[in-house]
């Protein structure tokens, strides 16, 4: 752990939050210091004590505690809360792996977590709150939308938009130049090569619409 860097509050003290603080931890830049979760009983996450619910937010800061990471796997709880506490006064950090190979010419915004063994490459676009998810393969010029995420083990080939809000499941593939909609899910497994409209579940190889959500 970073003893004596910029100190992070993590938002969620759940799975993800695990992976998120291990990852912030091998960054060696920030030392994780609390965690709030809907459930405030005291525990600890890897030796992170739970200090109550998002109530306390508002005191971390005023202790000093100016950045802050939201490890939720909700995307629309993680973007919710992430724009409420920008609104406090933080300052929302990366969780990027240092085993992830990113582009020098990537984009990564605020918030974001790439986890181990991602690959982004070159031109991509990786917005707010994205959670690129472990050993992921994002190839040139994707754009992966606001608060979208991209399961474990998924390889989204080049010019692949994934939309705000969008899941994509473990072991998934999208060709060359597909979208992914606002707010779709694509189900685990599955191969997109046609584009899947906004708010749509599809499933399967080739992905097919199942149902809108
Ligand atoms: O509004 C909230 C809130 N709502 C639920 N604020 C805060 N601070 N915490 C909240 N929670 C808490 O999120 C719950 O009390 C619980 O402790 C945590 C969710 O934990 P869980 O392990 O169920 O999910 P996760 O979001 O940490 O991880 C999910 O997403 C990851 C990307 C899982 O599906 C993981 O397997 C996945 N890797």
């Amino acid at each position: 752990m970073m003893a004596g860097g910029p100190k992070v509050a993590i938002v969620g003290a759940g799975g993800h939050a695990k992976v998120v603080i291990e990852i912030i931890r091998s960054q060696g830049i920030h030392e994780v210091v609390a965690c709030t979760d809907m459930d405030p009983s005291p525990r600890q996450v890897l030796g992170v004590p739970v200090v109550g619910s998002d109530e306390c937010l508002p005191s971390l800061l005023n202790q000093g505690i100016r950045c802050i990471f939201i490890a939720l796997g909700d995307n629309a709880l993680r973007l919710r809360l992430g724009r409420q506490v920008e609104s406090l006064g933080f300052d929302l950090i990366n969780a990027v792996s240092p085993s992830a190979v990113v582009s020098a010419s990537a984009r990564i915004g605020r918030g974001v977590a790439v986890m181990a063994g991602v690959v982004i490459n070159v031109d991509a676009d990786i917005q707010d709150f994205a959670i690129v998810n472990t050993r992921a393969s994002i190839d040139h010029d994707c754009q992966i939308g606001e608060a979208a995420h991209v399961g474990p083990g998924t390889t989204l080939a080049g010019r692949v938009q994934v939309g705000r809000l969008a899941f994509i499941g473990t072991g998934s593939s999208a060709i060359p130049g597909t979208t992914i909609g606002n707010g779709a899910i694509v189900g685990a497994g599955s191969v997109v090569i046609r584009d899947i409209p906004d708010c749509a579940f599809a499933y399967g190889c080739p992905a097919k619409v199942i149902r809108m959500l």
